[in-house]
């Protein structure tokens, strides 16, 4: 398709290509866009405003919430209640998943979601993002339950994410590839600008936080001190699962955020963070795993449940592999 068309427009024309589709993310994903685009303003004068700093509350990790964590997390789910698509939300802000409430129409789907990945840059003017994944509920009638949120990671059937960057940029995909829209903000669209993402086979960076080596396991340890010993890639590391993703997908390579002597599942949440963007690597030809199995063949036992994340290039995650398989 063109580059540029609008997000709409390339909605409805996948719809088109694709006649057993029924054009229910088409509304879903407006009202995702039009979320994105509120919290794009609200990060844009995040600088300008009383918008920095926390609430002085913690969430359900104790970690500090920032007003714009909150202000996303409403904002996404103000927007996405009303469509009668979803039934459900559950987000990395909220202790316990949250039903749509009685007066709207329940629908056949759930949403997850980190309305606001990366909180800990937001202060200093570094790349922040939203992610979700989006599955069809199992519970009957009128009531989701929490069976809904702990499902097997195969069943997922759309994922995305925003990164607020130096541009604003979505990229999703509802099983037909990886498609990324950037935000035009003299339109105030977002325009089709990278159509059918594919990682490439092999990538220049590896991506890690290496502050974490004195509690790595030996396998990682030996791993990151080849990776520089043969000077074939460098190191790059935002902070932001977005930003280091969107990064590794476009360019290639890897993103380890793996388990550890002290957090042997790691830091990532599995719905959340790890879910979806394995399901956009896989959709890109690229491998997600947690380094003993693929994330996706994962079924989370809570909400809250973290998984180690090896995500990126398919040489690039077998080589790590390779590295896991002699470090056991
Ligand atoms: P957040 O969702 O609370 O912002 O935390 C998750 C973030 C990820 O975006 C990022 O990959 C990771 O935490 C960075 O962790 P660390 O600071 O330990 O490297
Ligand atoms: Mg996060």
């Amino acid at each position: 398709m063109t580059t540029g068309t609008t997000l709409t427009k390339f909605i409805l024309e996948m719809q088109r290509s694709y006649p057993e589709a029924k054009g229910e993310f088409t509304s879903l994903l407006n009202d995702i866009a039009t979320a994105a685009k509120i919290v794009t303003r609200e990060v844009r004068k995040a600088g300008l405003v009383d918008i920095l700093g926390g609430t002085g509350k913690e969430n359900v990790h104790g970690e500090k919430v920032q007003k714009l964590d909150v202000f996303a997390n409403e904002t996404f789910i103000k927007h996405l209640e009303h469509t009668g698509y979803l039934a459900a939300f559950a987000s990395e802000e909220m202790d316990d998943f949250c039903p749509v409430p009685e007066y709207y129409p329940r629908g056949k789907y759930i949403m997850v979601m980190d309305p606001l990945d990366g909180s800990s840059n937001i202060d200093v003017n570094i790349s922040i993002g939203t992610i979700f994944c989006i599955f069809k509920r199992v519970s009957k009638g009128d009531h989701p339950d929490v069976n809904d949120f702990l499902q097997c990671g195969r069943n997922i059937v759309a994922a995305g994410y925003v990164i607020y960057g130096s541009s604003t940029m979505l990229v999703y995909s509802t099983g037909q590839g990886v498609h990324g829209f950037t935000l035009d903000p003299s339109v105030g669209e977002f325009l089709l600008s990278h159509e059918g993402i594919k990682v490439p086979e092999k990538g220049k960076n590896y991506s890690i936080n290496e502050g974490n080596y004195a509690i790595w396991d030996d396998w990682t340890k030996r791993y990151i001190e080849k990776t520089k010993e043969k000077r074939e890639k460098s190191l790059r590391y935002v902070g932001t699962l977005v930003a280091d993703a969107h990064r590794t997908l476009l360019k290639g390579g890897v993103f380890l955020y793996p388990g550890d002597k002290k957090n042997p599942k790691g830091k990532l949440r599995l719905l959340y963070e790890c879910f979806p963007m394995a399901y956009l690597f896989e959709q890109a030809g690229g491998i997600a795993t947690d380094g003993k199995m693929r994330i996706l063949d994962k079924t989370p036992s809570e909400l809250h449940e973290r998984s180690p994340l090896i995500i990126g290039s398919k040489t690039d995650v077998e080589e790590v592999l390779n590295f896991i398989k002699e470090g056991m």
